[in-house]
């Protein structure tokens, strides 16, 4: 057990009358909307990078969140206090699933063993922790950008021993992506793009790309994942020229070496609209190529022009996407995964609460909206009138 969260009750669902803050008012898990309960339906995730190994630092100014698992001592004692915390944190936000990067639950060692022994030591626990509490996982990934030796990129850098190092990395991180009975995998590039053409071999470039994502494809059918392969889209930061820019250039990349069918997109609201769409469109471009695998559900900031990665405040900002996600049936194994930071005045243990409450609250407000809006039918009819052309004589 952890002690970071003892003063913060269970959050359960109060609805719009009460004053508390810390309570759900339109988050009401066994609320039936369009045939299923809302946890059903938006399978929420916390995200364990933002939400308890983000120290609050921005370009300008260190970490000023000090949790009890950020301090000097032991790495892996530090990542079991901080596993005890989060999977607290799961049971009383009551998100049914969490995600993670195998670098935010278990430390860097001083050698590629030694950091698969972390891991590994930190999955066993997590495993332990999953049976206990019920909480599940929605989708592992491996951290392919913070370290220095992927600083010119992992399956794209110049180095071939890179490239061997993120394919056994990725390895391990799908191997217990499996022991945990994970819905999904996810390939963010990180940094699988470029600065400046003067040193780039982009042919080399794209071409270890595309193999590295058969390697993956070739070993999830070698162990037997079930789960999804999601590729996540994202023009820059940081790199300036990223190859995953957004879902047309990643379906693009997929389509050219075969692999459509066997990887769907994870798509994240502030990757769309930082690529100068919305994300309404990348949401239909994903549709509309049966290619929607999960949500990164975030806002940015119309007035900075980077990843702010805030959380969802506003459903008018969400209604479009969710309108088209759940007249398409709504997300099989993908899920709304909070890929969203606090601020950094946020220090208390109690605003990573008010900020999860919001975020749920706004997708569950959006929900119930897209629900009187399908049930009324208008949009559709509108657009089907408008193409109704096709299904007349000439149309066809
Ligand atoms: C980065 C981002 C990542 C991915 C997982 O902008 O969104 O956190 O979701 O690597
Ligand atoms: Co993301």
């Amino acid at each position: 057990m952890s002690d970071y969260f003892q003063n913060i009750p269970e959050i359960k669902y109060e609805g719009r009358e009460s004053d508390s803050s810390l309570c759900f008012k339109y988050y009401n898990e066994d609320q039936i909307v369009l045939g299923k309960t809302m946890k059903e339906h938006l399978r929420f995730a916390t995200c364990y990078w933002h939400t308890f190994t983000w120290p609050g630092l921005d370009p300008f100014g260190g970490p000023t969140l000090e949790r009890p698992w950020m301090g000097l001592g032991d790495p892996l004692i530090m990542a079991e206090t901080k596993l005890n915390a989060a999977f607290d944190f799961f049971s009383k936000i009551k998100t049914p699933y969490f995600c993670f990067h195998d670098r935010d639950v278990a430390p860097e060692g001083t050698n590629y063993i030694e950091t698969k022994k972390n891991l590994d030591h930190i999955i066993k626990l997590m495993e332990q922790k999953m049976k206990e509490t019920g909480v599940q996982l929605l989708w592992g990934t491996a951290n392919s950008f913070s370290h220095k030796r992927y600083m010119s990129g992992a399956s794209t850098n110049p180095d071939p021993e890179v490239f061997a190092y993120i394919a056994a990395q990725v390895k391990d991180c799908m191997d217990a992506t499996q022991d945990l009975g994970g819905q999904n995998y996810v390939l963010w590039g990180g940094r699988e793009g470029y600065e400046t053409i003067l040193n780039t071999n982009m042919k080399k470039e794209l071409d270890n790309l595309a193999r590295f994502l058969e390697l993956v494809v070739n070993y999830k059918h070698k162990i037997g994942f079930k789960g999804q392969i999601l590729l996540e889209p994202k023009p820059h930061e940081p790199t300036k020229h990223q190859y995953d820019f957004d879902s047309a250039s990643c379906l693009a990349l997929l389509r050219k070496i075969g692999l459509d069918k066997e990887i769907k997109l994870n798509i994240e609201v502030n990757h769309a609209t930082l690529s100068g769409h919305n994300f309404e469109h990348e949401i239909s471009y994903a549709i509309a190529n049966n290619a929607l695998g999960s949500i990164d559900i975030n806002r940015g900031d119309t007035l900075l022009g980077w990843d702010t990665d805030q959380f969802p405040n506003n459903p008018a900002d969400l209604i479009m996407a969710f309108y088209f996600i759940f007249s398409n049936g709504g997300l099989e194994k993908g899920g709304f995964n909070f890929d969203a930071k606090i601020r950094r005045q946020s220090i208390n243990p109690e605003d990573l609460f008010y900020a999860h409450i919001g975020g749920m609250d706004t997708c569950a407000k959006t929900l119930l909206a897209v629900e009187k809006l399908i049930n009324d039918n208008v949009i559709q009819q509108y657009i089907t009138n408008r193409y109704k052309k096709w299904d007349e004589e000439l149309g066809k």
